[in-house]
C-alpha cells in the first residue's frame, strides 16, 4: 500500500519509522511519503493560510497550497482515496480501517487551525473519493495526530504486518463475533501475583470453555463500558447463551 501525507508539520511523522509499521515499511508493504505543504506555498512567507470569510476567530488553510499539493502528488491517471481528518468528518471506524486497508493508494490531507477551504475537497471529488473522518467527539489541534492514529490502524490489517495472523480477529470491533464486543481481559504467567490467581478455566485446557468464558467477559465488559453497543447487538448478535450472562 502507498501512502501520501501532506502537513505543515511533516517532522509529526517520525513514528511512522518505528515498531510495526516501520518494519512493515522495511519490508516494502508500506510506502510513506511525508510531504510539507509549505513547498506548495510561493510567497516570501510561505503563507498557508487566511483570515476566514464571513469573520469569526481563528484561520483557514488557502486553497491554493492544497490544490498545487494534491495535483503535485496524484497527477493522475491513476488517483488516491483522499482521506481528510476533521471533527467534522464521519466517524472512523474499525469498519472504516477495514475498508481503506483495501485500497492500493491513500493520501491524507492535514488541515491545521480552523480547517481547509472547503473548495479543496468539493474540487478533489469531483475526480477521487474523498473521506472526511472523525477519530471521536473531541477536537485535535490538527489532523496530524489523526493521520498517525488511523495508518496504525490501517497499516496493521495489511496482510503481512501483524506476526499473527489471527491475532486481528479476536480484536475488540473484528468483523464477525467480535463486532460490537469489547475485548475482555488477558493473562500471562505467573499463575499468582499479589494473591491474585489467574482464572482457572484458562488453565483447564477446555478449548470449548475458555471460548466462552472470553465471549461472556466481553460481554460483561460492553455492558460496563459500551452499554448502547450491547443495545445494538441485543437486535440479532446475541445467542441464548450471552443472554443468560
Ligand atoms: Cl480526525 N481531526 C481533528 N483535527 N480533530 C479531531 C479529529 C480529527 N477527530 C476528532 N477530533
Amino acid at each position: 500500500m502507498k501512502l501520501d501525507i501532506v502537513s505543515i508539520f511533516p517532522e509529526y511523522f517520525a513514528p511512522l519509522e518505528i515498531s510495526l509499521l516501520g518494519k512493515a515499511r522495511r519490508a516494502g508493504l508500506l510506502d510513506v511519503a511525508v510531504h510539507d505543504l509549505r513547498q506548495w506555498a510561493h510567497d516570501r512567507h510561505r503563507t498557508v493560510d487566511d483570515t476566514p470569510y464571513g469573520g469569526g476567530p481563528g484561520m483557514v488553510m488557502k486553497p491554493e497550497p492544497w490544490g498545487e499539493a494534491l495535483d503535485a502528488i496524484a497527477p493522475g491517471p491513476e488517483l488516491p482515496r483522499l482521506v481528510v481528518p476533521t471533527p467534522s468528518g464521519r466517524p472512523f471506524t474499525q469498519a472504516t480501517a477495514a475498508e481503506l486497508a483495501g485500497e492500493p493508494w491513500l493520501l491524507f490531507a492535514c488541515g491545521r487551525y480552523e480547517g481547509i477551504d472547503a473548495r479543496v475537497v468539493a474540487d478533489a471529488s469531483t475526480r477521487m473519493r474523498v473521506d472526511e473522518v472523525s477519530l471521536g467527539d473531541f477536537v485535535l489541534a490538527g489532523g496530524e495526530v489523526a493521520v498517525l492514529v488511523m495508518v496504525e490502524a490501517i497499516g496493521r490489517l495489511l496482510p503481512g504486518v501483524l506476526g499473527n495472523a489471527e491475532s486481528v480477529a479476536d480484536d475488540s470491533f473484528a468483523p464477525g463475533s467480535m463486532e460490537s464486543l469489547l475485548e475482555g481481559p488477558v493473562y500471562t504467567k505467573p499463575p499468582v501475583w499479589r494473591d491474585r490467581a489467574v482464572p482457572d478455566v484458562l488453565l483447564s485446557g477446555h478449548h470449548g470453555a475458555i471460548a466462552r468464558w472470553r465471549r461472556d467477559e466481553a460481554l460483561r465488559r460492553t455492558a460496563r463500558h459500551r452499554p448502547e453497543l450491547l443495545a445494538r447487538l441485543a437486535a440479532g448478535g446475541l445467542d441464548a447463551r450471552d443472554r443468560a450472562v
